[in-house]
């Protein structure tokens, strides 16, 4: 097995001879797949001098495919390094990406919106599907909604479950800490004169609702993760959610010593220290700064919840 060369391809999976996420083109486009891929050419010589002499010529043209994926319209699409993630300076919807890719570990790279023209310019550029971003360029594609982001990262660095109901226990877990989440995020965002209300409301779904629900898995089937034996996205999800409603209420796990081994033996993953040193690019909690920089890059001022008899519909 020949180590990996390239950063985007140092997932938990990779095999530089048979990347799991990409296609080898038919062997009739290989000349202009070469051609294509002149931009290359220094990469790989700089790989052969890893090699022993003569093995990149073996290399060509099974391996070589490698660095390469289609799109669905066939359109030859050169790898090209680390995901790229769009989004403002911020925790938000994209925070959660941030630390799957983390525990995945992924290096990726971050295009900061700084202002409502960067954010203005983007939606120009004409790649965010609905206008909105998290967006996250990965494997050639520009991927958008916040779910369909995990999902695809969770896939690709098998940390989704070995079947059908064990993606299904991960989804059901997963979607009450999103549920957990969406309303910490938004707690900055909420009317003057309501943060306590607020805040007492999230605390108390954590405890009552979200957090038991937790504790009893871990606690029934006495295993280190949620999910089968391994670690899943449901794991990452649940830390982060830990993380964020400690941060509301430091002692909120009081009540909860499975909860409490579980988040002090995730903290000892390597992967996970490392995002949890200073300068990581783990974000801080939002503080009044950072909800002024959204709300102008984002506009946020513009409206109000659309509640229903309490509940919220949409934001904008
Ligand atoms: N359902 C989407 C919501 C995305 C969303 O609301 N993004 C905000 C920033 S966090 C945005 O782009 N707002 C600008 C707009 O909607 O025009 C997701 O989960 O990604």
């Amino acid at each position: 097995m020949l180590p990996c060369p390239l950063p985007v391809f140092k997932g938990k999976n990779c095999r530089f001879d048979s990347c799991p996420s990409h296609e080898s083109p038919p062997s009739s486009l290989l000349p202009s797949l070469l051609s294509e891929l002149g931009v290359w050419t220094a990469l790989l010589f700089s790989v052969e001098s890893r090699l022993q002499k003569g093995q990149l010529l073996s290399l060509v043209p099974s391996q070589l495919a490698a660095f390469c994926c289609f799109s669905e319209n066939q359109e030859l699409k050169i790898m090209s390094g680390k995901p790229i993630l769009h989004y403002f300076n911020g925790r938000g919807r994209m925070e959660s990406v941030r630390w799957l890719l983390a525990a995945a570990g992924v290096e990726f790279e971050e295009k900061i919106l700084k202002s409502a023209e960067d954010f203005e310019n983007l939606v120009k550029g004409g790649n965010l599907m609905y206008q909105q971003v998290p967006m996250v360029e990965i494997d050639g594609l520009n991927l958008v909604q916040t779910r369909a982001i995990l999902k695809y990262i969770a896939a690709k660095y098998n940390l989704y479950g070995k079947d059908l109901k064990e993606k299904a226990l991960i989804d059901m877990y997963v979607e009450g800490m999103r549920d957990l989440n969406e309303m910490i995020m938004h707690y900055p965002l909420c009317y003057p004169g309501e943060e306590e209300k607020n805040l007492n409301f999230i605390l108390e779904r954590a405890t009552e609702r979200f957090f038991p629900v937790y504790e009893k898995a871990l606690k029934s089937h006495g295993k280190n993760y949620l999910v089968g034996n391994q670690m899943s996205w449901a794991d990452i999800q649940l830390f982060e959610a830990i993380l964020m409603v400690e941060e509301l209420k430091s002692d909120i796990l009081s009540a909860f010593p499975k909860l409490q081994e579980f988040k002090a033996r995730i903290s000892k993953l390597p992967r996970i220290q490392k995002f949890l040193q200073p300068g990581s690019q783990r974000k801080p909690p939002m503080d009044d700064q950072a909800v002024e920089e959204a709300t102008k890059i984002f506009n946020l001022e513009k409206g109000l919840y659309v509640k229903h008899k309490g509940v919220i519909l949409a934001d904008f």
